[in-house]
């Protein structure tokens, strides 16, 4: 049996085609059902639906063989677990693309605050990457850990700036905030349990090409 864990959402709905395109097929819809282990077309091959920041976890200790999950999520959980934590990332889906960036309160002067050193506070869901870009920039700041809705973060006055994830940037401007960097694009990548890929190299080998080969029809 083949165990690939996915999280519900915009991953899982966008992970479909490149399943499809691989000829598995998914029985249920997560949307409609409770059950959290669903069957495929493949009588060798299930899906696991897990939360997002699960998925490495899932993968890392053999839960699933295989899983996709967000390079931001990823870089959070290697971050906690140092070195690359049993997991092969062997594939850039190229899906679920968004970017990292820092944004403040629309009038905030942020270079002003970068400049003088002074402590700003940030508050994020991901504090290892948002200290290594400050680190990276010599600037000290004060992590604070979020998870969820960091946009009222600087609305509140609980911190001067957010690092999150953006894609349209329609969520910044409803909440009147600015984007002030760009830390890195984001993507979502599919990552394998080490010993997993040594145990069933064939069938693993066959779902990793088959991606790759829609991902590159796709772009
Ligand atoms: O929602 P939940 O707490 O269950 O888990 P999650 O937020 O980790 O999962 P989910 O499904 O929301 O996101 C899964 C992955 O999708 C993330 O880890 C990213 O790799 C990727 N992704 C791509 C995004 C976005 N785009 C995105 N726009 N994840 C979240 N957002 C959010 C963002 O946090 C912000 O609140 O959408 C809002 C901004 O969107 P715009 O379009 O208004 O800029
Ligand atoms: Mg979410």
């Amino acid at each position: 049996m083949i165990t690939l864990a996915l999280s519900k959402g915009r991953i899982f709905d966008e992970t479909l085609p490149l399943l499809r395109a691989a000829g598995i097929e998914v029985l249920d819809d997560p949307d409609k059902t409770r059950k959290l282990i669903l069957a495929t077309n493949q009588p060798e091959v299930r899906v696991v639906l897990v939360r997002a920041t699960d998925v490495p976890t899932y993968v890392q200790y053999g839960g699933a063989d295989l899983g996709i999950t967000g390079k931001d999520t990823l870089l959070e959980h290697t971050a906690e677990w140092g070195g690359n934590a049993g997991l092969v990332q062997p594939l850039d889906l190229q899906i679920a693309k968004c970017r990292i960036s820092v944004a403040v309160r629309e009038g905030f002067d942020y270079a002003a605050a970068m400049r003088q050193g002074s402590r700003m506070t940030v508050a994020t869901k991901y504090v290892g990457i948002a200290r290594e870009f400050f680190a990276s920039k010599g600037v000290h700041v004060d992590l604070i850990k979020l998870y969820g809705s960091m946009e009222l973060a600087p609305l509140t006055g609980l911190a001067d700036a957010i690092v999150d994830l953006v894609s349209t940037g329609n969520t910044l401007k409803a909440n009147h905030l600015v984007e002030v960097e760009h830390i890195m694009d984001i993507s979502s990548r599919l990552v394998v349990n080490q010993a997993a890929l040594k145990l069933k190299t064939a069938p693993i080998r066959q779902i990793i090409d088959a991606f790759a080969a829609a991902v590159a029809t796709q772009h």
